[in-house]
């Protein structure tokens, strides 16, 4: 590890650099020199991502349009360039790294503590969204080709099914069940996409809540992270996928499933927050954005089956059954959004008509 921190141009020596946060796909560690100062060091998963180079120029792209804009700059990733001045630094095993300025005195939560927490996230993936509608988004690569075409989620499930690597299949019979009865519904946003009724907008694609960092002071939003998966995609994802974290009454990982719903409460919340931060969103985008949550919730949780199913080769675990659990609790919350449709719909139009 130390010649991977030397390798950067820091402004002073290392005291410690242990792993850090809760991200399922990047290796994270906080970087502690002796002066106190704070880093963030990521290892860039290479089974997520095939081409980084490609990937950091993406990320370099991005960060550059949203500092253009001003303001504080916590509000922003700043990239903390190798000796030989690059961006990332690929090291003698192959790996990518890349290292980032700490944003200092924030907070970054795995589940709101007050709807103003959730509001505040809102706010910075709606602002995010805003902020990137002149960016060039022909300019921007694929870092990971067909991220939310849920119908291809679904080809790999069949073929993590047919294949049974693991011999998981029966054991999570009812999991394969549950989703291949939406099979055909779960195709609904990418033909939307398809036949152009849905613009294409520059999305994040991944709005966890631990995605957003918050101002530890004001609590207020303060800076989007984890752009990885910036690319062009529909609103419709990241408010989904946002609904799909943040809203959830339980963890993304509870066992216990009476503890997951959707709170319609958290979920009235975000879209107040979003949709003005968003806006000029078409009526065709306001009227997607109930499936984007149903639909991305669906996607993951097909996403985890197969992971399961295929040995955990993608989600870090941390327990032999972990993604079998993480697919039932977003199976229940689909079922749960099945339950509160209409209202789902019904909370949109009326902030719509505000
Ligand atoms: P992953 O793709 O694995 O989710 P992230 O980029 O989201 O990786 O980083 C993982 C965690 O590290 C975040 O949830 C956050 O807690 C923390 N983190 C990432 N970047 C920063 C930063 N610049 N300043 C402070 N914390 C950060
Ligand atoms: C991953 O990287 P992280 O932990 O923010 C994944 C998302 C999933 C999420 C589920 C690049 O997000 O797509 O929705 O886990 N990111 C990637 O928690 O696959
Ligand atoms: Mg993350």
């Amino acid at each position: 590890m130390e010649e991977i921190i030397s390798a950067f141009r820091l402004p002073g020596r290392a005291a410690s650099c242990e792993p850090y946060g809760h991200g399922h796909v990047n290796r994270t560690f906080l970087l502690t020199l002796e002066d106190g100062s704070h880093y963030i060091l990521q290892n860039v998963s290479r089974t997520a991502f095939h081409d980084i180079p490609k990937l950091m120029e993406n990320f370099a792209a991005v960060t550059k349009a949203l500092a253009a804009h001003g303001g504080d700059p916590r509000s922003c990733l700043h990239l903390v360039p190798t000796r030989d001045g690059r961006d990332y630094l690929l090291d003698a095993s192959g790996e990518y790294w890349r290292m980032l300025d700490f944003i200092e005195d924030s907070v970054c939560l795995q589940s709101p503590e007050t709807p103003e927490d959730f509001y505040q996230s809102a706010v910075a993936f709606g602002s995010f969204q805003r902020l990137l509608r002149d960016f060039p988004a022909e300019t921007l690569y694929e870092t990971i080709p067909r991220f939310h075409d849920t119908p291809d989620r679904y080809r790999k499930l069949h073929a993590a099914i047919d294949a049974d690597v693991r011999g998981r299949a029966a054991g999570a019979r009812r999991e394969i069940d549950f989703a291949l009865a939406r099979e055909d519904a779960a195709g609904a946003l990418q033909r939307l996409r398809d036949s152009g009724a849905l613009p294409l907008r520059v999305t994040h694609n991944d709005t966890k809540l631990n995605n957003v960092m918050l101002d530890a002071k004001t609590r207020k939003a303060l800076c989007v992270i984890d752009l990885d998966t910036v690319m062009p995609g529909l609103a419709a994802y990241d408010f989904g996928d946002s609904i799909r974290f943040g809203a959830s009454t339980g963890a993304e990982d509870e066992r216990d499933l009476s503890r997951v719903s959707l709170d319609l409460g958290l979920y009235r919340t975000f879209a107040e927050g979003f949709l003005p931060a968003c806006g000029g969103l078409t009526g065709a985008e306001l009227d997607s954005l109930p499936l984007g949550a149903k639909l991305m919730t669906l996607e993951c949780g097909v996403r985890f089956l197969t992971d399961y199913l295929e040995g955990d080769a993608y989600f870090a675990v941390s327990r032999p059954e972990h993604n079998l659990d993480r697919a039932r609790t977003q199976f229940k919350l689909v079922a749960d959004m099945e339950l509160k449709w209409d209202e789902m719909c019904a909370v949109i139009r009326e902030i719509a008509a505000q």
